[in-house]
Formats: C-alpha cells, structure tokens, sequence
C-alpha cells in the first residue's frame, strides 16, 4: 500500500492533529500568538513528520483539503482558548502553494473565518517566498483580497529565498519571519547577525513586523534583543504542544 493511499485514508480516518507554538514578543512579554503544525500519528502510536507527509499531499492534490480542515480547527481552536483564557489568542496557519492558488482558497478563509466566528485579524498565514515569486499578478491579486479580510499573512522561512526589496513593497504583507538557519550561529557569527539586522531593518524601512522563528538559547535571544528584534518563537519559550497544554502555558507565562 503506497503512502498515498494511508495518507488518503489517514485523513478519512482523521488521525491528524494539530499542534502549536507560542510566539512572543519578549520586551513586552505579550504573547503574539501561535503557529499550527500538523502532525500525523498512525494507530500504531508512529508518528510521521511533515516533512515527509507535505510534499506527498502536495503531490496528490490532498493538501487542498488537508490544508482547508488545518484552517478550519485553527480558527476554531483561537476561538475556543479566547473564551477559555479571556484574551485573544491569534493563529498562524502555514499555507502550502498548491493551496495558495488553488480557485477555491479565498472561499475556504473565508468559511473558516464564518464558521468559527474568528476575528479576520486574529488569523495570519504563513507564505513562503517562493510562492510570491509565482504569478505576480494572481499573487497580488489574492494578497489583496487576503488584505480586504482582514487577514494577516507573513513571509515564512524569510532570507532562505529571493528576497528583493521590490516585491516586498509591491506585496501587501504584514510580518516578515527570520528562517531559523539564520539563528543557530548567533551570537557569535557576524554574518548571521548582519543578515538578522538587515532583515530587522527592512522590516522597519517597509513598516513590517519582524519575528524570528528557532530561537532555542537565552544567548540567541538576548542578541536578538540587542538587534531590536523582541518577537520570537523557538524552543527556548515553548514546543510545539497540544491546545490544552497551550492554555496551561499561556497562564504560567508572564
Ligand atoms: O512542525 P515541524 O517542524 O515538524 O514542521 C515541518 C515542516 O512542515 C515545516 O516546514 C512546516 O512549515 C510544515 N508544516 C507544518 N504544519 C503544516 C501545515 O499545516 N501546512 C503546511 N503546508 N505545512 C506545514
Ligand atoms: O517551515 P516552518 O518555519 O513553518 O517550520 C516550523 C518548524 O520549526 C516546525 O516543525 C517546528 O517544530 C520547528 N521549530 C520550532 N521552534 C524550533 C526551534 O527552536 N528549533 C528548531 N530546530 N526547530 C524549531
Ligand atoms: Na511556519
Ligand atoms: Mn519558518
């Protein structure tokens, strides 16, 4: 039986599920909210990374579905933590590119946004360069019409691709997120920290938020700090982690 075909009927069989992590802002302490990730846990209690399972339901089209439900239990989910922890909780949704064309995508946020009753402001997608760089014409016309919503959109994985000056002023995007590669030498490495501060810059010229994602010791965060970039998320705060232990997190963390 190919991968294909379990993954099909995994999602049938609903064994996927949905995990996140919090991002914070670290001068203020205020949580910025936090990013979904879809995990995949056969009945044998074996788990199979996204790594391995995204491309695949790329390449069957199955993303456009499986994306959509992500969408749809993360609206939900930030609804549901608002009511149970009295402060918003905003979710950022990674958006796969054949979903980001896909005809029917608009429509899906927009039913998701319904359905949960999610403020259009507390929900951000995470893009990726490479996506933007596609049908400049079709990308500026549904960032438009993501901008029009309401909703957020971020670049993920930021400096990993072809960044130009460019086409970020030509793109109605909100936050720009530092590819973790770039943190793992810090603080030591100067060209790790020129790049860092040269995103932290751009960010700042464009009127865009800047957050860095992997952020995993208290050395890479206080350079951080030093670079004005206080919006993190890694290892060092928070794993990714089931809904309810994200309440928990969110009470203890102050
Ligand atoms: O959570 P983890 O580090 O294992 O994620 C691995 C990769 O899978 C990352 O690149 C992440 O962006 C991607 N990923 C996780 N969840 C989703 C999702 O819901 N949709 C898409 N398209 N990608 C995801
Ligand atoms: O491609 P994307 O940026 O969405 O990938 C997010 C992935 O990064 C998730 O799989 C998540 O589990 C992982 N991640 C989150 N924080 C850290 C961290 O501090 N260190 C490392 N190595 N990975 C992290
Ligand atoms: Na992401
Ligand atoms: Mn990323």
């Amino acid at each position: 039986q190919s991968l294909q075909t379990e993954l099909r009927q995994a999602f049938e069989r609903r064994e996927f599920s949905l995990v996140y992590q919090p991002k914070v802002n670290l001068w203020t302490r205020e949580v910025l909210g936090a990013e979904a990730l879809l995990r995949w846990v056969r009945p044998d209690g074996r788990a199979v990374s996204p790594m391995d399972f995204i491309p695949l339901a790329e390449e069957s089209g199955l993303i456009v579905p499986l994306g959509a439900w992500v969408l749809e239990t993360a609206c939900a989910q930030s609804r549901a933590w608002a009511q149970q922890c009295g402060h918003d909780v905003p979710v950022s949704v990674n958006i796969s590119p054949l979903q980001f064309t896909d005809p029917g995508f608009l429509a899906t946020v927009q039913r998701c946004l319904q359905g949960s009753g999610l403020s259009p402001r507390l929900l951000e997608l995470e893009l990726t360069e490479s996506m933007l760089m596609a049908d400049l014409e079709r990308v500026q016309q549904t960032l438009g019409a993501l901008r029009a919503l309401g909703v957020c959109v971020s670049i993920d994985d930021f400096g990993t691709g072809y960044s130009s000056l460019s086409y970020l002023r030509a793109f109605p995007v909100n936050t720009l997120k530092i590819d973790r590669s770039f943190l793992k030498t810090l603080p030591d490495d100067a060209q790790a920290l020129a790049v860092v501060e040269a995103v932290v810059a751009l960010g700042r010229s464009l009127n865009l938020g800047v957050i860095a994602e992997g952020v995993e010791t208290p050395e890479q965060a206080r350079s951080l700090l030093n670079l004005d970039c206080a919006a993190m998320q890694g290892y060092l705060f928070a794993r990714p982690m089931p809904p309810a232990e994200l309440l928990t997190w969110l009470r203890d963390w102050r």
